[in-house]
């Protein structure tokens, strides 16, 4: 299985976030993605590290706004020890502002856990790039491929950024992989697909389908509601799939095999896009469901079983010493 990663990936730092007012060590690390790469190297007859072609500017521009791109490109001239932290969210420019002046950096942000600084455009292009490396490779008829992406994307909208997330790494992929057919994109991050729901909402050739805890209660509050369906022709092709708190592996299971399944197989996709969070790990100090290691191994042969060339984009994942062996798991699964 072809894994894709660009070391430069882990010069992006981000050191601490505003959560609720308070002032924490940012959860989304490089140790992350180190856990993953030790374990992808332990199990190195299964999985062949791969750095991934560089992904064309006109890719990204694609997906997100110019400014977007302006902004990372002016928060490239911060000094390098400087994270800026957006404070102030014009409700009513949203997209609207000076993106050379990191002050109005809110404009293109939803929240005060999204840092930019000096590495942010080139780790955030580089994880895009395994995303479409790994779509890409699927389109040459590998069966399955894994973008170590990181930072993550799937809260990335076309002209916002926010939790942990710059550029929409499956939103990419799903665009890449829909030029040659129907794409589901399936999200299995703890936290709801805010940015891939937001950029196919209209589109009826890609299904986005999010498992997640309650917005009432987790981020980001404000979607991943099951009223919101889709609009216009893409009316029907989103579902948002909201699961209780401290759920376990096998209610999990259960919920997606009566609630995801059948709709996937209704839609009869060509490739399935997995938006391969592992928050939802019961040691994960963000999430709060229960699922195990050898539950993501279930849940990735259950979704393997479907029979589709899967692209596995990774999302969150906070408990970073068992998040390379969970990845594994799910990789293994979705293999066998
Ligand atoms: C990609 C992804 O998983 N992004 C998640 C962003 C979540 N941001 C809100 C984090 C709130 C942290 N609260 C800490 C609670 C400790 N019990
Ligand atoms: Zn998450």
């Amino acid at each position: 299985t072809p894994v894709f990663f660009n070391e430069l990936q882990l010069e992006f730092k981000p050191r601490y976030e505003w959560a609720f007012g308070e002032k924490i060590t940012h959860p989304e690390t490089t140790a992350r993605a180190e856990s993953i790469l030790a374990a992808v190297g332990q199990a190195h007859e299964d999985f062949d590290i791969r750095v991934p072609a560089p992904i064309p500017a006109s890719a990204l521009r694609g997906l997100h706004s110019m400014q977007l791109l302006n902004l990372y490109a002016a928060a490239e001239q911060l000094p390098g020890d400087k994270d800026f932290h957006p404070t102030v969210f014009p409700k009513l420019k949203r997209g609207e502002g000076d993106p050379t002046n990191i002050h109005q950096a809110g404009a293109y942000c939803f929240d005060s856990g999204t840092p930019l600084n000096a590495q942010t455009l080139s780790a955030a292009t580089w994880s895009a790039a395994c995303a479409r490396a790994a779509a890409t490779t699927l389109r040459k008829g590998t069966k399955l491929a894994y973008a170590l992406s990181r930072p993550p994307g799937h809260h990335a909208q076309r002209d916002l950024f926010g939790g942990y997330c710059y550029f929409n790494n499956a939103g990419i992929a799903a665009k890449t992989l829909r030029r040659s057919g129907r794409v589901v994109v399936l999200d299995i991050d703890f936290h709801h697909g805010n940015g891939t729901q937001d950029l196919f909402l209209r589109d009826d050739k890609v299904l986005t389908i999010s498992l997640h805890g309650d917005p009432r209660e987790y981020f980001p509050f404000f979607c991943g509601y099951a009223s919101e369906v889709g609009e216009g022709r893409g009316r029907g092709h989103n579902i948002n799939l909201v699961l209780e708190s401290e759920i376990d592996g096998a209610h999990y299971l259960a919920a997606f095999e009566a609630h995801a399944l059948p709709a996937i197989e209704l839609f009869e996709p060509d490739y399935l896009v997995l938006a391969a969070g592992l928050d939802t790990y019961e040691r994960d100090p963000i999430g709060n469901f229960k699922l195990t290691t050898e539950d993501f191994f279930r849940l990735g042969e259950r979704i393997g079983a479907i029979g589709l060339p899967v692209a596995a984009i990774q999302e969150g994942g906070y408990y970073a010493a068992h998040l390379g062996r969970n990845a594994v798991a799910l990789l293994r699964g979705l293999r066998a």
